[in-house]
């Protein structure tokens, strides 16, 4: 068969093409990197602020190009929902190793991400909680354990000391949602608290389901304190404040991170004014890119940030760090690579101690004014 000019020429482009598209296609690599949090259920706002934060960061890398060890990589979020539930935490964890994740970023709440890391640690994989604040999760001893936030060891005795110092409180009620977040954060705040002579008048449990709260509030107002601490999430915080103020109980109400969050001046309503809480790093309107980052952020969901988003965000960045120092994908090398962090991201500079907390403390303390959060003071410890 005789061919012209014309159709040889044709063959050859299609066949460099084809070339050049299959080793293309041989040079991609995927590489997914987990993110857990409650996506349904009463705090699925919270968990899909902190899974927006690491989407954006993915689809911003891989908008850039991302090449390790010579190889193009395209990063794929592995995001899942663990309920906020213990149980179903390890079993999410273990779909997560399956994936044969690089890492992870989360879970969210204290009570998933401590089940879940000894999964992390066995299979030698990075965890790093953009939320999670109870101590007791990077001191088990796992060298996979690392976070983005200070702990409720530094953020409950912060505000203890703004309760004594800025609201004068000499009397409080404590109650706690009996969650390894909830009653920790309480318990390091009753400590804290009696440390500087504010006198506790009770400490009640409830749970992390409960949504009426009239009777422990009717208890409490008799007891007359200056201050009611909350140990718990928003869903609890945020209707505990609003029946506070219908029983007519004047006491402040103090929280922690779990219900520092936007959408607590909707779940409180005008009682919102009333709350002081605190959230367990750089307000965002302190961090150097935190403007930028919110519209960033706002343009991208069409919602605002709750809380951690900046967080979940660094910390998928901070994983693609390890992975450029170590030049590789293999789960084990980043996780090598993860103590020599030092990294400059929306919240801040990033560098870890041995057991993978944040080497600098940062408490916000904040209110509600108008249906937003608003800045009181910010510690640095
Ligand atoms: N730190 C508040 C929410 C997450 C947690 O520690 O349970």
């Amino acid at each position: 068969m005789k061919m012209s000019k014309y159709t040889v020429a044709l063959i050859g482009t299609s066949l460099l093409a084809g070339l050049c598209l299959s080793s293309y296609a041989h040079s991609q690599t995927v590489i997914r990197i987990g993110s857990v949090a409650p996506l349904t259920g009463g705090m699925a706002h919270v968990g899909k602020d902190n899974e927006n934060g690491a989407r954006l960061a993915i689809e911003e890398i891989n908008a850039k190009g991302l090449a390790i060890g010579g190889q193009r990589v395209t990063l794929e979020l592995d995001a899942q929902d663990d309920a906020g539930d213990p149980r179903l935490a390890t079993q999410v964890a273990q779909k997560l190793v399956d994936d044969k994740v690089v890492a992870v970023v989360g879970h969210l709440n204290s009570g998933t991400t401590i089940p879940a890391s000894k999964i992390y640690s066995d299979a030698g994989i990075v965890q790093i909680s953009p939320s999670a604040t109870n101590p007791t999760y990077t001191q088990q001893g796992f060298k996979t354990t690392y976070r983005m936030v200070g702990t409720d060891a530094q953020q409950g005795p912060a505000l203890a000391r703004y309760s004594a110092s800025q609201l004068k409180v000499k009397t409080i009620a404590i109650v706690d949602d009996s969650t390894a977040y909830g009653q920790g954060l309480a318990d390091q705040f009753q400590k804290a608290a009696e440390d500087l002579g504010i006198k506790v008048l009770s400490h009640d449990a409830t749970n992390d389901k409960a949504v009426d709260f009239r009777a422990i509030l009717t208890k409490i107002k008799a007891e007359n304190p200056d201050a009611v601490m909350v140990g718990g999430m928003d869903p609890t915080g945020g209707p505990f404040a609003r029946q506070a103020r219908q029983l007519g109980v004047r006491a402040k109400i103090l929280g922690g991170d779990g219900m520092c969050t936007e959408k607590l001046s909707s779940l409180a309503g005008e009682a919102a004014e009333n709350v002081v809480c605190s959230e367990a790093g750089k307000a965002l309107e302190r961090m150097p890119t935190g403007a930028e980052f919110s519209t960033k952020y706002q343009k991208r969901f069409g919602e605002p940030i709750q809380i951690y988003a900046p967080f979940a965000y660094d910390a998928v960045y901070i994983v693609v760090d390890a992975m450029r120092r170590a030049d590789s994908v293999d789960p084990g090398k980043v996780l090598a690579a993860m103590p020599q962090t030092n990294f400059a991201g929306v919240t801040g500079q990033t560098t870890f101690d041995s057991h993978g907390d944040l080497t600098h403390g940062v408490i916000t303390l904040y209110t509600f004014k108008a249906g937003k959060k608003k800045m009181l003071d910010m510690v640095t410890l």
